[in-house]
């Protein structure tokens, strides 16, 4: 069976689609006036348009497809729990197998004493869920005072009115009345773009004491959590200095507040560990889930929490609080497959050993281009600044309209690669072998190439 044997032309889809659909973070009539890209199918890294031309997918969807696409046993997954219960609640006192396990299995899985699963569908519902769920916790110890959330600028932590909140964007915040009251955000460690004349040890220390100067501002008594990416991802996976996660850990545990890992994009592998925390030694209290837990093929979220939370929790009456997902057990199902795969396929193993190192000397290697002002990688997560003046870190300060031609060139060349202001990101399925990383590399090159080509002849590199 082929997915879509006879869609409408691609104009067509392109009309019915400005027509009827709003999409996500998006200039609407910018679109209108060019046209969606038309997805079709998938097959392992692989996508196919709807013009029948194929496409490396380094962004794992939307760092999400983490066992790559066309997996005929989530597929099989879903279509027996479907048979067999295609729905039910976990609110009133009722659970069913699948929500059972897959808490089980997240809990063996989850580091520490993280052992208990609160479900959503999404990132953005998790985060919210830990919003209202750390400030109930306090309020359940006496602390009805302790609300505050500290997140950091350029974080991205999802939509909502709670979770954009979180996130650290201000041009989410411009729209909408973001955010509600008790979240505060600190520096992020983005040594490259802020780090000036410090060195990134030095830098790293300093962003992370940001939070203790935050807490004292605020008063200990207030500060319920802080909330972090272990990396950055949508904010341009920004890798942090060494010294960073050891402060803000030191800090974390020196005060009277919970850390949050915000594992979305870093937990099922995408650092080489099963979570990031894993790969940077953090220790959370909280970690939220999304996106790799069931390699995007259906939506599922989840709030992973302590023994000591789970237990003030539970002992605090009801938790006003859920979402009709909650444990979908279709969702639940498709993570527990995509969990066995990555289990028994060695994903875990296949980057530490083989695709992580090889993504780390090609991409590594991009540093070489005139127009490349540093170029890193950490696991299957990877990242290069654009830069005029490559010996200063110089920014082109254009908007990002030189890393949006690079995009354009990634595309038309069978690349997706995402473009972050001057940065250009990457964060392939787990399962891509080193053929398909070097493609991907030598894509990148010739789209670099064309960038360049394209700034030299703007007047925007420097002179020289
Ligand atoms: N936390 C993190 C760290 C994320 O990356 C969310 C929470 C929210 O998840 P949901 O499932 O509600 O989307 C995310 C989502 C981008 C991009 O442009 C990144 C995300 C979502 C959409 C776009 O890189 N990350």
């Amino acid at each position: 069976m082929t997915l879509i044997s006879n869609h409408l032309p691609t104009a067509e889809l392109q009309a019915l689609d400005a027509a009827h659909h709003l999409h996500p973070f998006t200039d609407g009539n910018a679109l209108a006036a060019k046209g969606a890209r038309v997805i079709t199918k998938a097959s392992g890294v692989t996508l196919t348009d709807s013009e029948g031309r194929e496409m490396l997918d380094a962004m794992a969807g939307l760092w999400c497809v983490n066992i790559g696409y066309g997996r005929e046993e989530l597929a099989a997954a879903a279509a027996a729990q479907m048979r067999q219960l295609p729905f039910y609640n976990t609110f009133f006192q009722t659970t069913h197998v699948p929500a059972i396990s897959l808490a089980k299995q997240l809990a063996d899985l989850a580091p520490g004493d993280l052992n208990h699963v609160f479900f959503a569908s999404s990132g953005s519902e998790a985060n919210d869920t830990n919003i209202r769920l750390v400030r109930h916790y306090w309020a359940a110890l006496g602390k009805p005072e302790k609300t505050v959330i500290i997140s950091r600028q350029n974080a991205y932590h999802g939509s909502s009115m709670g979770s954009g909140s979180l996130s650290g964007m201000s041009a989410m915040h411009a729209q909408g009345g973001l955010p509600i009251p008790d979240i505060a955000h600190i520096g992020q460690p983005y040594w490259y773009g802020e780090g000036g004349d410090m060195d990134p040890d030095e830098f790293g220390l300093m962003r992370a004491r940001e939070l203790e100067e935050k807490i004292a501002e605020l008063g200990e008594n207030r500060v319920a959590a802080f909330i972090a990416e272990p990396i950055q991802g949508a904010g341009g996976v920004i890798i942090p200095p060494e010294t960073y996660w050891p402060e803000l850990q030191r800090i974390c545990d020196a005060h009277e507040i919970l850390l949050i890992a915000d594992e979305v994009i870093c937990g099922f592998g995408r650092t080489g560990n099963w979570f990031g925390s894993q790969s940077l030694n953090i220790r959370p209290d909280i970690i939220t889930i999304a996106k790799g837990v069931t390699s995007g093929y259906v939506p599922l979220g989840a709030s992973i929490v302590s023994d000591s939370i789970a237990e003030v929790l539970n002992g605090a009456g009801d938790f006003n609080h859920g979402y009709t997902y909650s444990g979908h057990p279709v969702g639940c199902a498709v993570a527990l497959e995509n969990l066995r795969i990555i289990t028994e396929e060695g994903i875990l193993d296949h980057v530490r050993d083989v695709a992580a190192p090889h993504l780390a000397q090609r991409w590594g290697a991009l540093a070489d281009h005139p127009m490349v002002g540093e170029a890193r990688s950490l696991g299957m997560f990877a990242s290069l600044a654009l830069s005029p003046d490559k010996s200063a870190r110089a920014p082109f300060g254009d908007g990002g309209a030189v890393a949006m031609k690079c995009r354009e060139a990634c595309f038309n060349n069978g690349l997706v690669m995402r473009a972050v202001g001057d940065r250009m990101i990457i964060s392939p399925p787990l399962c891509i072998t080193t053929a398909e990383i070097d493609t991907l590399a030598d894509r990148a090159l010739v789209a670099i190439d064309i960038a360049h080509g394209w700034a030299k002849s703007e007047g925007l590199m420097a002179a020289g």
